[in-house]
């Protein structure tokens, strides 16, 4: 007993002088392993036990366990010490060092060309006005006056929602235009109206340089008492110059929209489009606001006269920067976008 009892001492110690003087975590798994392991030596020291006399069991028991405790409240306290030690940085800070500079993110070019646009129109008058992608028909193209066999209600040229069971749910479709916005300001207020739809929009087209299944458009709309193309044409001047430079002219060519009545398609003429070798470039369409679109928003056509007009924003922004493929703006490919 007394030859049993003397071992736990120097055991204990050479197990916590081990704990000690581990360096690292694995070490000090090593260390707890000599000790505390199934094959350990302190682990031995406890299976002795069972060969003690019986009334001597209690007295030895008490001891070891004692040491036991100890020894393991020691393996946590330096493992703690240890776990420490590992998250710090393995070499000291040197605040010497010049400061990490923070990538500075921007806007993407559509976005920026936007707020140009949105810029140029509150300079004279004009609001913003937003409405849901998901639009429905009624909206879209029969408020617009465009009649069921118009080529845009094509189930090729237009992306129908699917409903139940994948069954085409005829009145929900992507907005091939922003104008389904303008009906539904339209419809919730009275004239006068001033505003501007930026968007995107969907169309059923394969992607190529200059075509893309969404892209994005801005529309205006402009109702008032005795409102003349005379007005169209010098709002539509006056945001040209702004957004393509001052030398830029335009020009009315005759055109058909459903929706307005006349219609013109617009061409622009500026160094811009000399760069690309042509005087002149279509840019957008416009016109007078359909007496029947008055009708089916409930505007008096007696009293009220309107102008509308449409353009691309991709468009915009590839002649304004000379890029030659659509495609580009929606790669999100850093060495384009770091251009802007
Ligand atoms: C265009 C061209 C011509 C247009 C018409 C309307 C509305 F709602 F007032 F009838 N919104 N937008 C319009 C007219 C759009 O885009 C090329």
């Amino acid at each position: 007993m007394a030859g049993f009892l003397d071992e736990v001492a120097p055991l204990k110690a050479t197990a916590l002088a081990e704990f000690q003087a581990a360096a690292d975590l694995p070490g000090l798994e090593q260390a707890r392993v000599n000790s505390l392991g199934s094959h350990g030596r302190f682990t031995a020291l406890m299976k002795q036990l069972g060969t003690l006399p019986k009334d001597e069991k209690p007295a030895a028991g008490k001891t070891i366990n004692a040491a036991k405790l100890e020894l393991e409240a020691a393996l946590a306290a330096r493992r703690v010490e240890l776990e420490l030690k590992a998250a710090l940085p393995k070499e000291p800070t040197d605040f010497t060092l010049p400061g990490r500079r923070r990538l500075l993110g921007k806007l993407h070019p559509l976005t920026q060309i936007t707020e140009d646009i949105v810029r140029s129109f509150r300079k004279i008058g004009f609001v913003v006005a937003d409405g849901p992608e998901v639009e429905d028909e009624y909206h879209c193209f029969d408020a617009l006056n465009t009649p069921a066999d118009h080529p845009a209600r094509d189930a090729q040229d237009t992306f129908y929602l699917a409903g139940p069971g994948g069954a085409r749910q005829s009145s929900s479709l992507l907005r091939t235009h922003t104008s389904s916005v303008q009906i539904r300001v339209m419809k919730k207020q009275s004239p006068p109206v001033r505003i501007i739809v930026p968007g995107r929009v969907y169309r059923r087209d394969n992607a190529d340089a200059t075509h893309n299944p969404t892209f994005h458009q801005v529309e205006g709309l402009y109702v008032d008492r005795n409102v003349t193309v005379g007005d169209l044409k010098g709002t539509v001047e006056f945001v040209f110059k702004e957004l393509m430079g001052p030398e830029t002219r335009i020009r009315f060519r005759p055109h058909y929209f459903s929706y307005t009545e006349p219609s013109f398609e617009i061409d622009f003429s500026s160094a811009l489009t000399r760069k690309m070798g042509k005087e002149w470039l279509e840019i957008a369409g416009c016109g007078m606001v359909h007496p029947q679109v008055f009708e089916n928003v409930g505007y008096d056509p007696e009293t009220w006269s309107g102008w509308a007009f449409g353009f691309g924003i991709e468009r915009i922004a590839m002649i304004r920067y000379g890029i030659n493929d659509i495609r580009l703006f929606y790669e999100n490919d850093l060495r384009f976008l770091r251009q802007f």
